[in-house]
């Protein structure tokens, strides 16, 4: 197969397209589509997958490029894997995450008046990365990191719902942990892994 030298990182989320760029080669040129004014599509699939694929061929086509996608989100369990793929749409038309955190913890108590004094809330993010070709070929596989949700929000770093999700095995959330350790263990790191030989 042909070395990758050219690739479209196909998200309008900032956050997302430094870490897509920072697990990729160095010496791949990167292309943002926000950067060249094109929108994105509609995301009309009911997985993670669906909508990591549905973007990726609509950048790949509309360049004529290969493109990675990412579709992740968050799902907690007693909501039933809420807000999952509708992670960003809980941000509402703004994209304000603390009215998307304000959200997870009303739906919370709607469940559970006690939230706070039960049990862990155990949540996990999860990541379909998918790359495809301008031939039409892809490829697409999801990673996880699983752990708790937060009692409040904590921390600056990251995006999204980092200041309340805490991973297993750490005390502190991904907003309050640096990036380079939060990107060793998480969702996207462990979906890049299984397709990084693409890379090499
Ligand atoms: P694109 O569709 O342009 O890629 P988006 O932000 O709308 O951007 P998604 O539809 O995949 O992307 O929504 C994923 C949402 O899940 C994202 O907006 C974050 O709120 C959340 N999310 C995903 N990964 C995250 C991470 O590593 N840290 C915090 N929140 C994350």
């Amino acid at each position: 197969m042909k070395k990758i030298d050219k690739i479209v990182i196909g998200t309008h989320n900032e956050g997302k397209f430094k870490e897509i760029s920072d697990l990729l080669p160095s010496y791949i040129k990167k292309i943002s589509p926000k950067k060249l004014n094109l929108p994105s599509p509609r995301e009309i699939g009911s997985t993670f997958k669906e909508n990591s694929i549905i973007k990726a061929k609509f950048f790949s086509e509309k360049l004529n490029l290969i493109c990675i996608s990412d579709d992740s989100g968050l799902e907690i369990d007693i909501l039933s894997g809420a807000p999952g793929i509708y992670s960003s749409r809980w941000a509402g038309p703004n994209n304000n995450f603390d009215i998307a955190i304000q959200k997870v913890f009303d739906e919370l108590s709607l469940k559970n008046q006690n939230w706070k004094q039960e049990k862990t809330i155990s949540a996990q993010f999860v990541c379909c990365l998918t790359i495809y070709w301008p031939n039409g070929k892809y490829i697409s596989k999801t990673g996880f990191v699983k752990g708790k949700i937060a009692h409040k929000k904590k921390g600056k770093n990251g995006f999204g719902y980092d200041p309340i999700f805490i991973p297993n095995n750490y005390q502190e959330t991904f907003g309050e942990m640096n990036s380079v350790l939060k990107y060793k263990i998480d969702h996207r790191l462990n979906a890049f892994k299984k397709i990084k030989k693409i890379f090499i």
